[in-house]
């Protein structure tokens, strides 16, 4: 039998090239390796505030771009979290068990807690407990494996920490997850200050390229990044934006180090700027064609949802039974 793999994405805004090359296209690319579940987190997503129409209709969006970038449905799950009530079931049995220093200790919760306006009053609890949730998702299906970007890491150590106190409290019963990360495109910086991350739910107009921007959204964006006061790129020390550009063209292309330097190296910024667009632009292309067919097919798309939460729902209410049986739960 092969190995699992458990991944998922909020609904919670369109899909950036920072998710695609951080973790969408890593999933396309190992899906037949293992035994894969894709999710679609829409219980994440309401730990901020979301149009409940917009985000019923952000899952369908989202499963369509996971088929449209390249994700196989008779092979791989496509869920909604809300599908499978066991993620709920655990999550809470997890956080009974998870010590509350833990969670403090969150540098996502930290600075989404700077970010916030009034702080305490206007944050959820649920943003606090988070990572639980997402402890809960992973090992719901016993995944051996988890590809997800770097921003991602230190919850996935969090989750390794649960499965393992949970196991030590109650005796083996979670499958201890690795992270995957990829090689290139871990952590795609916004193209406006490329010293932070790009993110769904950073505001700036010129932050991020969505997986839909037309080309001559894409064109413009790229041609406003943020770059420095060299008129060229220096290949040994690029600044930030540079490098953000450089790998967001390496990811896309799959090229080496060497070809990289030799096509890139004392490129002026303007030529650097035309080579990520079109290098953007034909890589989107064919996503956003089959995005539309599977968007004007919403009968086919339901059925994929649903018959991957009853392939996977099983696995879902076998690891609860036992979670239970273990805590000392009670079901007659
Ligand atoms: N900038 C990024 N570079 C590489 N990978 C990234 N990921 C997110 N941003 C980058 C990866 O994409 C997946 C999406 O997970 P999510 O939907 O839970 O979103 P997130 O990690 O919270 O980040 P977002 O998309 O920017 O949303 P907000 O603004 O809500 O925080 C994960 O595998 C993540 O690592």
């Amino acid at each position: 039998m092969k190995p699992r793999i458990f991944s998922g994405m909020q609904p919670s805004g369109g899909l950036h090239i920072g998710n695609y090359l951080g973790a969408l296209r890593n999933w396309t690319q190992i899906q037949y390796d293992y035994e894969p579940i894709f999710c679609i987190v829409d219980q994440h997503a309401i730990t901020v505030y979301q149009d409940p129409q917009e985000l019923r209709e952000r899952c369908e969006q989202l499963a369509a771009l996971y088929v449209a970038a390249g994700i196989d449905p008779e092979h791989a799950a496509v869920f909604v979290q809300s599908q499978i009530p066991g993620h709920v079931e655990l999550a809470w049995i997890f956080t009974c068990a998870t010590p509350y220093g833990w969670l403090g200790r969150m540098t996502q919760f930290k600075t989404k807690m700077q970010q916030a306006e009034s702080s305490q009053e206007s944050i959820g609890t649920g943003l606090f407990v988070y990572p639980v949730l997402m402890a809960a998702d992973i090992l719901l299906y016993q995944a051996n494996i988890v590809p997800v970007g770097d921003d991602q890491s230190q919850h996935m150590e969090l989750t390794r920490n649960i499965a393992h106190r949970f196991n030590a409290l109650y005796g083996k019963t979670f499958v201890v997850p690795e992270t995957r990360l990829p090689t290139v495109g871990a952590r795609i910086m916004g193209l406006d200050d490329p010293t932070q991350k790009m993110s769904k739910s950073a505001a700036g107009p010129n932050h991020a390229v969505s997986l839909l921007d037309p080309p001559a959204r894409i064109k413009k964006l790229i041609g406003r990044a943020v770059t420095d006061s060299q008129p060229a790129v220096r290949w040994e020390r690029p600044g930030a934006g540079v490098k953000n550009l450089l790998t967001i063209f390496q990811s896309l292309s799959g090229w080496s180090e060497r070809q990289m330097e030799s096509h890139f190296a004392g490129m002026r910024y303007g030529d650097l700027k035309r080579n990520v667009t079109e290098m953007l632009v034909s890589s989107l292309d064919p996503i956003q064609a089959k995005y539309a067919d599977l968007m004007a097919n919403r009968d086919h798309l339901r059925r994929i949802l649903r018959g991957s939460a009853e392939r996977i729902a099983p696995i879902a209410e076998a690891t609860v039974r036992l979670a239970k049986e273990r805590t000392g739960l009670y079901s007659a």
